[in-house]
């Protein structure tokens, strides 16, 4: 066989081995619950799931109190239920590993964070999100896909995503979400 067209065979087999890939690789993305279905056999249940958002890390990027560092709490309201952490006194930086569940129906839930500073007379709403004016942070989480929409990116359960605000009284916040299909 001359070498140009033994080549050409070659680059053949290697084009259509690649366009088997992209096709596999293009199913699996339309059926993401297939990858899940080991870990998240629920996923196309009516069966109502729990999702969670979990804040890691909060570290201060300027002042939220004149005299002394800021004193963390975080709201977050999952599907319309509201749910508020302790404060965390004088912290500039803080792994609070706050966790908070709500059960929902499966699809897509609402979720929004919003950070706060502690005060004596009204506490100071820390800017967490890098829209001006806006400060509180909002996205979907889609149970059924396991990831979280209506951000810049999406991302997957479990991936930690960082935000900062730009505003005065800012703040760099780490958290993650997962859905719990057996709640
Ligand atoms: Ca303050
Ligand atoms: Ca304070
Ligand atoms: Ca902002």
């Amino acid at each position: 066989m001359p070498v140009g067209k033994f080549l050409a065979r070659g680059f053949t087999a290697f084009v259509l081995a690649l366009a088997g890939l992209m096709t596999f690789t293009a199913l699996a993305d339309a059926h993401p619950h297939k990858r899940y279905r080991r870990s998240h056999q629920y996923y196309n249940s009516s069966r109502d799931v729990e999702v969670q958002v979990t804040i890691h890390r909060l570290v201060a990027l300027d002042k939220g109190d004149a005299f002394s560092s800021e004193d963390f709490y975080a709201r977050v309201t999952i599907d319309g239920q509201v749910f508020k952490s302790q404060p965390i006194r004088q912290t500039d930086g803080v792994i609070p590993n706050w966790r908070f569940a709500a059960i929902v129906p499966p699809g897509r839930a609402d979720v929004k964070i919003e950070v706060f500073d502690k005060d004596i007379a009204e506490d100071d709403q820390i800017d967490i999100n890098r829209i001006d004016p806006k400060r509180d942070l909002d996205f979907v989480v889609n149970s059924r896909t396991c990831r979280i929409e209506g951000m810049a990116s999406t991302y997957r359960c479990r991936v930690d995503v960082t935000r900062a605000g730009g505003e005065r009284k800012r703040a760099e916040m780490t958290f993650s979400v997962d859905v719990n299909y057996n709640p």
